[in-house]
């Protein structure tokens, strides 16, 4: 029947996010490792703090079929990159790219894709820095190289893009006309609030380097 087929297909779906959940443990003992020890070294932790998530079998359907991609379980690494997401947090501007450089120099993540919206923000205002990864799985019989979607923004870029989303996640896009300049303007707050931390940190910091 079509509901025991849909039932085979979720579970099957399930079975192969297992990976997913594993490369984002991997990815989280790298960041605490670099949080801590850089802290110990530098009396700075670049890292605020990190999250993660696996999308949800739903989810994951959900987007194959809105962006007409194939139906085809082997395959679905293939056609998205944010099945498994990590965001990390950090004080300031210049811990995002502190921690995208001392990612990028570890020889078993390999970064495919950098976007860079903290250079070149979106029209709604929003900025983060994200990469597409990829990092070794090491199963019972093979490894698996595993795709994660990594957020980096600083603690003023969370807060307005956790609003955001609040504010604007059921107008699907484009909020109302009129919304669009006073949302681009809270954005543009932020982005002073992280130019003024950052040269206050870079007076305390001055120092040492
Ligand atoms: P959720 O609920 O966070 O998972 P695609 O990922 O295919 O839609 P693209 O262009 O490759 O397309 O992705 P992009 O631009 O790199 O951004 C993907 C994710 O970044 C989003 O995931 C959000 O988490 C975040 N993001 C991007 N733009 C905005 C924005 O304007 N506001 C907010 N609040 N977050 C944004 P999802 O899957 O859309 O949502």
């Amino acid at each position: 029947t079509d509901l025991a087929d849909d039932l085979s297909l979720l579970r099957d779906l399930e079975r192969r996010l297992l990976v997913y959940k594993f490369a984002i443990e991997e990815l989280m003992t790298k960041l605490r490792i670099l949080s801590e020890e850089f802290d110990s070294v530098h009396q700075h932790d670049p890292i605020e703090h990190i999250t993660n998530r696996v999308k949800k079998p739903e989810g994951i359907l959900e987007k194959l079929r809105r962006k007409g991609f194939p139906l085809d379980l082997d395959a679905i690494g293939d056609w998205l990159d944010d099945i498994a997401g990590v965001r990390v947090v950090c004080p300031f501007v210049s811990d995002v790219y502190r921690v995208k450089a001392m990612l990028a120099r570890q020889h078993d993540v390999e970064i495919l894709r950098t976007k860079d919206y903290i250079a070149t923000p979106k029209p709604n205002g929003y900025r983060s820095l994200h990469l597409i990864v990829r990092i070794p799985v090491f199963l019972s019989d093979r490894v698996e190289h595993v795709k994660v979607e990594v957020q980096l923004r600083t603690i003023a870029m969370d807060f307005w893009a956790t609003l955001e989303h609040k504010l604007f996640y059921k107008y699907d896009d484009s909020p109302p006309a009129d919304f669009v300049g006073e949302l681009m303007s809270t954005a543009m707050i932020a982005a002073q609030l992280d130019d003024r931390m950052e040269s206050l940190h870079r007076r305390i910091h001055q120092d040492d380097h």
